[in-house]
This record gives C-alpha cells, sequence and structure tokens, in this order.
C-alpha cells in the first residue's frame, strides 16, 4: 500500500521523517496531558464540537528547574533538533522565573488536521532561577535533580512518556517549595508533562473566533477561566489576547505515603490580532460581507501579532496557583 495509506492519511504531500517523528512525541505528550486533565479534553471535545471544524494549537507549555543542564536547555534540544528557532526572552523577577519561545520550522506542513495534526505549534520553555530561592528550597530541589542521574537529557522522552525523571518527594517537601514557589512545587511534582496547550482562537472559523465570544461560551459550559488580573489578559499593544482555564487537581501519592491533591494542567485560549501594517488589506475596506470573509482567509498567521507577552504570562503562570483553585465561583 502506498505511504499515505500508511500514515492513515489521505494528504498528498505526507509528512515524512523527521517531521513525522516530531509529531508523533507531541502526539504522545498530548494523550499524557488528555488523561491527565479532564477539563482540558472536555473542553477540546467541546470546541471541536461547537466548530465542527479543525482546531489549531498556538503554543504548547513546558516548566523546568534552571539548574545547569536542567532548565529551559534540556527541553528545548529536543525542539532546536526538531527544527525550531529560538525567540525572544522573557524576564519575571518577581516569580523568580525567565522564559523563552521557539518557533515551529518555517518549512513544515500544514498537517492537514486537527491539534497536533495541523500547523506545528509555538513552543514556551520556562524555568525556576533556582539559585535565587532559600537555602532550604534550593537543596530540596537539587536533591531531587540528582536523584534524576542523566535524566535532564531526556526531558521530552520523560514529558511523552509520563514520567518524572527524579523519585518522588515527601508531601513535606512539596509544601516547602509551595510555600515560596507555586512554580516549583508544581515542577517537582508534574516535572516534564505538558503545562499547556493553546486553543488558537482566531483559527477557529465560528464566532468562537473572537475570545470574548470563547470565554464566554467557556463559562457558560460551566468550566473556571482563571480571574486573576481579569479573564482577559490583554497585551499592551492591544494585539495579543489570551485567557486559561483553572488547573485540574490530581492525587498525587508522595514517598512518605501521604496522597493528597495537586494542581495539574490547564488549557489556554489565544487571539492574535493582525498588525497594523496589514490592517490595510483591501478585505477591511470593502464592506461586502462576502468578499470580506473571503479575503479575510487569505489572512496568514504571519500578518498576526506574534510571539508572548509578559504582562499576560505573568497572570497565567496563576493558572496553576492554589489562589484559582480554591476559588469559589
Ligand atoms: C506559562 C504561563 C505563560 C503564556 O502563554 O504566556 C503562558 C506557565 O504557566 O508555565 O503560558
Ligand atoms: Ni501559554
Amino acid at each position: 500500500s502506498s505511504r499515505s495509506e500508511q500514515n492513515g492519511s489521505s494528504h498528498k504531500s505526507s509528512i515524512q521523517g523527521s517531521e513525522a517523528f516530531l509529531r508523533g512525541v507531541l502526539e504522545s505528550m498530548q494523550s499524557v496531558y488528555l488523561n491527565r486533565n479532564p477539563t482540558a479534553e472536555a473542553i477540546l471535545e467541546l470546541v471541536h464540537s461547537a466548530e465542527n471544524n479543525p482546531l489549531c494549537y498556538d503554543h504548547l507549555a513546558f516548566r523546568t528547574f534552571g539548574v545547569t543542564g536542567y532548565g529551559i536547555d534540556s527541553m528545548a534540544s529536543f525542539f532546536l533538533d526538531y527544527g525550531y528557532t529560538r525567540r525572544e526572552e522573557l524576564r519575571f523577577p518577581a516569580k523568580k522565573l525567565r522564559a523563552l519561545w521557539f518557533s515551529p520550522p518555517a518549512d513544515s506542513q500544514d498537517g492537514g488536521g486537527r491539534g497536533i495534526k495541523g500547523p506545528l505549534p509555538r513552543i514556551f520553555i520556562s524555568e525556576l532561577i533556582v539559585d535565587q530561592m532559600s537555602p532550604q528550597t534550593q537543596e530540596i530541589i537539587k536533591k531531587y535533580i540528582a536523584s534524576s542521574g542523566n535524566g535532564n537529557q531526556y526531558a521530552a522522552l520523560a514529558s511523552s512518556l509520563g514520567l518524572l525523571t527524579w523519585e518522588k518527594p515527601s508531601y513535606s517537601e512539596f509544601q516547602q517549595l509551595a510555600s515560596e514557589s507555586e512554580y516549583a512545587a508544581w515542577t517537582l511534582v508534574n516535572g516534564h508533562a505538558l503545562n499547556h496547550v493553546t486553543i488558537s482562537a482566531h483559527r477557529l472559523k465560528t464566532e468562537l473566533r473572537d475570545i470574548k465570544n470563547l470565554n464566554r461560551f467557556i463559562e457558560e459550559s460551566g468550566f473556571r477561566l482563571n480571574s486573576e488580573g481579569g479573564v482577559l489578559k490583554v497585551s499592551p499593544d492591544g494585539l495579543l489576547l489570551q485567557s486559561s482555564t483553572v488547573a485540574d487537581s490530581m492525587p498525587f501519592q508522595f514517598s512518605d505515603g501521604a496522597t493528597e491533591s495537586v494542581p495539574c494542567s490547564y488549557i489556554e485560549f489565544a487571539e492574535r490580532l493582525v498588525l497594523p501594517q496589514y490592517k490595510n488589506l483591501p478585505a477591511i475596506e470593502l464592506g461586502n460581507a462576502d468578499l470580506k470573509i473571503k479575503l479575510m482567509e487569505q489572512v496568514k498567521e504571519f500578518h498576526r501579532r506574534d510571539g508572548f507577552e509578559v504582562g499576560n504570562a505573568d497572570k497565567i503562570f496563576e493558572s496553576t496557583s492554589k489562589d484559582q483553585l480554591s476559588r469559589v465561583g
């Protein structure tokens, strides 16, 4: 049989070699994520059925401990090897975090499907600046990192298998980290697991392509959105709009036998508006609704606001915080 049949797709420019492997790894990371996070799974299903159209991912995000060899680079190396390009750095001094984002290979395929099978997403990887933590917290983080051996070289593998590369911590160690940095505590128990996937709102086809409608739809369907600094996070230029759910939580069995609920992952939504220099594409001026829709379809991702925004991200990090998880209503 032909290669495209073997891939389970009738797409004529079937995806080959390294890109197929990259997509396979992302699929595995996603299946770990969907198994652990029923809210994310339900929302993907809900938006997909409301749309009756394939949905695309804007980005995927990971967290790491910023200790030499274990930080952003440990996860980034996989994406760099598979054609991603390093982009801007973002700093969060109050949270003692930094992040980098990576854009997908320019020559990658559209994918022709939904989610991971669509256009390849951006990648957002952050790290805790461990040497700015208290000595106690640093000691715990370094102990678990040491227990992982060369685990730092297998961050992507661990993520796609849903495994921690280090031993399970005790509950008191988790609490010590949580008292100082909820990000640190999250990373200790979730490791390299996908922190969130982000639905690309502007690439939806129904009125849900407007993130305000999407947010209303999600809330009316009974899901809670992260309210930190307001549900809708807007960049200073007004062109990057983001929102996210409050993370699901899961029982975690600690090494001392205690089983306690810990935050897992969440799902995010992002709408990227058309950049001012492309605003005057004829579509906008014509006032002919049919023509406008047709021409708007000519607007490509590169015509839109790219990248991330510190002010938005700072609030989105709170999607796994105790404050948001324990919020009522
Ligand atoms: C990442 C939060 C920031 C974005 O898109 O700006 C973010 C995290 O919670 O690890 O996702
Ligand atoms: Ni994000």
